[in-house]
């Protein structure tokens, strides 16, 4: 997969360590080819002889806005340098939040083309020029959509066959669904409590079931601890809960859709 990322930062994705896509997964997923990632940055592209990327808004009020020009110029030049389609994305506070299993959708394209911001936002009408999927990463104010896009990226890396280890591998493979669950999002658990050396740490045990041998005994435990863990902290996760209205989904139902019957459901977690 090829992920280009658009920004006034570019050294923030750096390949090599301290760089949080140069480190751990996403740097030996680079290093083996599963993954390319490539950040351009939009001043680059700038046409006025100062290469400023910003403006002040019309209508007043504080911060600056990202120009159109930069950055649409910068989507078709990085666009045209390779055959493979993107899928556009862009980070912004007014997007949907970040689901796992948007993460798995975009994982399986071939081609990522993701949009960071910095300042007060977009000039709205390259937004609509471009109409990327519009992606938060939860309902809190970062400084810019760079780390944003890193989660995202660091996301969908993971997924890409071959990016984990071994290890790494097997863990997800026993933890990522609850036998019987199906694959609906309700069948993502908490994880449970981990304990390792030694037995016992500052008067505080490990528990006794953990260090018996009995491998059964061992997972019911385990998934009891996840089930009681999940109805504690995070209930929403859980079947039956009471789910909030899903917002609509642009890309998975368009406003108008070409010669689709209305009232179709075609993503998950989007019934019941
Ligand atoms: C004054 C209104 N602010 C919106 C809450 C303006 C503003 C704040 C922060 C505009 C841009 C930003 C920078 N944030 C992102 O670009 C961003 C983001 C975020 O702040 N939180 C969660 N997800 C994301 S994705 C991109």
């Amino acid at each position: 997969m090829r992920i280009d990322v658009l920004t006034t930062f570019p050294e923030m994705f750096a390949a090599e360590p301290p760089a949080a896509l140069g480190v751990s997964i996403p740097a030996r997923a680079r290093a083996a080819g599963i993954v390319e990632v490539v950040a351009t940055d939009i001043r680059a592209y700038a046409e006025n002889k100062h290469a400023k990327t910003d403006d002040r808004p019309f209508g007043g009020g504080p911060g600056m806005v990202m120009m159109c020009q930069p950055i649409w110029d910068a989507v078709r030049g990085v666009e045209a340098s390779d055959p493979r389609p993107a899928h556009r994305v862009l980070l912004t506070p007014q997007g949907r939040p970040l689901t796992q299993a948007m993460v798995e959708r975009l994982a399986g394209l071939p081609r990522l083309l993701v949009l960071a911001g910095h300042y007060e936002g977009i000039d709205e009408r390259v937004i609509e020029a471009l109409a990327p999927e519009e992606i938060s990463i939860g309902d809190y104010v970062l400084s810019g959509g760079e780390l944003a896009a890193m989660v995202l990226i660091d996301a969908v890396v993971r997924l890409l066959p071959g990016a984990l280890g071994d290890q790494e591998s097997a863990l997800a493979e026993s933890f990522s669904t609850v036998a019987g669950a199906g694959d609906s999002p309700h069948a993502r658990l908490l994880d449970c409590p981990h304990f390792t050396r030694p037995r016992v740490w500052q008067g505080r045990e490990a528990p006794e079931i953990l260090v018996s041998g009995d491998h059964a005994k061992v997972a019911r435990w385990r998934l009891e601890q996840r089930l009681a863990r999940t109805r504690d902290r995070r209930p929403d996760l859980l079947p039956n809960d009471p789910q909030p209205d899903p917002q609509p989904d642009p890309q998975a139902n368009p406003a108008e859709p070409a010669c689709q019957p209305p009232g179709r459901v075609d993503s998950p977690g989007t019934g019941s």
